[in-house]
């Protein structure tokens, strides 16, 4: 049996200030962030993060510090100094540690989250954490990361409406006490439109958009129905059966943390997305089979959008 521990409860407040459901809190003698090298106790580093208003991660400190680079010169929000040896960029705050590392440009803050869902889950109760303690209103978190297809060709960037997990439900499932805990998994479809929109082939953009439900599975191999893992204890029919029925539920791509980020981000009153460019068409092939070149031309297709929609809502303020 998997309880709904207060699962439902979310405390989005009136006023948009992040309020963490957590009573214990408010009675600690002394607080930290253990993973990410933010000091909680510093007055001066929690003013500097008092003004985000997007907090955007992805797998990779690359990826993240990439995004953190082209927000900083495209919205022209951080110092930029040309050293000679092409521009050298100087954040608000960074950090980088061997697990996560974190750059704040002007109201955003790229962090990275590493892969699967317990490394994302960690890194988020640490940034809601974060986000409570410098006062920060009206935040949105936006995962920018990768994904197979499923009958999507490499390069569509999806952006998820849903996220379904093992058991195929709406959930994630994380645990307390030693016992099995579901958070439902809550999508702000406004939200999602909003950065669906941003997609223009005016710009000149080469990629097509997608909005539709994501697999969020625990594992690369047997979580995400491939043949190809160290061992593998269905048949091809099977595999094809899995996409099948995932198709069949309105699922369109597979990656490993969107449930984690839908449902936290819910329970803790945060709007979130989650936008992923397509590696493989999974109807195809298990192995993506990119070029080196072609990879980083496509990851750099999520970023675009989520930059153009970042762009669009800090103009309305
Ligand atoms: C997408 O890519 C990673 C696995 O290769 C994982 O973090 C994910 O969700
Ligand atoms: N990331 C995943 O989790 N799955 C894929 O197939 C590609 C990237």
């Amino acid at each position: 049996h998997i309880a709904t521990l207060a699962g439902d409860k979310h405390t989005r407040s009136a006023d948009g200030y992040v309020k963490l459901p957590n009573p214990h809190l408010a009675g600690l003698r002394q607080d930290g962030l253990f993973h990410i090298k933010v000091p909680l106790d510093d007055h001066e580093t929690l003013k500097e993060f008092s003004n985000v208003k997007f907090v955007c991660i992805g797998g990779t400190p690359g990826r993240v510090r990439l995004l953190a680079e082209k927000l900083s010169t495209e919205l022209n929000l951080g110092k930029e100094k040309d050293t000679g040896d092409g521009p050298e960029h100087h954040f608000d705050f960074s950090f980088s540690t061997e697990r996560y590392s974190g750059y704040k440009v002007g109201p955003v803050f790229c962090v990275n989250h590493g892969m699967g869902l317990p490394s994302v889950a960690i890194l988020l109760h640490e940034v809601f954490k974060l986000l409570q303690a410098a006062g920060c209103s009206g935040v949105t978190l936006i995962r920018v990361g990768t994904c197979g297809g499923l009958g999507v060709e490499p390069g569509t960037v999806v952006v998820s409406s849903g996220s379904l997990t093992a058991g195929l439900k709406e959930v994630y499932v994380t645990s307390a006490l030693g016992q099995p805990v579901e958070l439902p998994v809550a999508v702000d479809q406004d939200l999602v439109k909003e950065i669906s929109a941003c997609a223009s082939s005016a710009e000149g953009d080469d990629f097509k958009v997608k909005v539709g439900k994501t697999y969020c599975a625990e594992d690369f191999y047997q979580g995400q129905g491939r043949l190809d893992g160290s061992f593998c204890d269905y048949s091809k029919e099977d595999q094809l059966r899995f996409f099948n029925k995932l198709q069949s539920l309105g699922v369109c791509n597979i990656e490993m943390e969107s449930a984690a980020v839908l449902a936290m981000a819910h329970k803790v009153g945060v709007k979130a997305a989650v936008v992923c460019v397509v590696l493989v068409d999974r109807l195809k092939c298990d192995l993506p089979l990119l070029t080196v070149e072609e990879m980083k031309r496509i990851e750099n297709y999520p970023l675009q959008l989520i930059i153009r929609h970042i762009k669009k809502q800090l103009s309305k303020n």
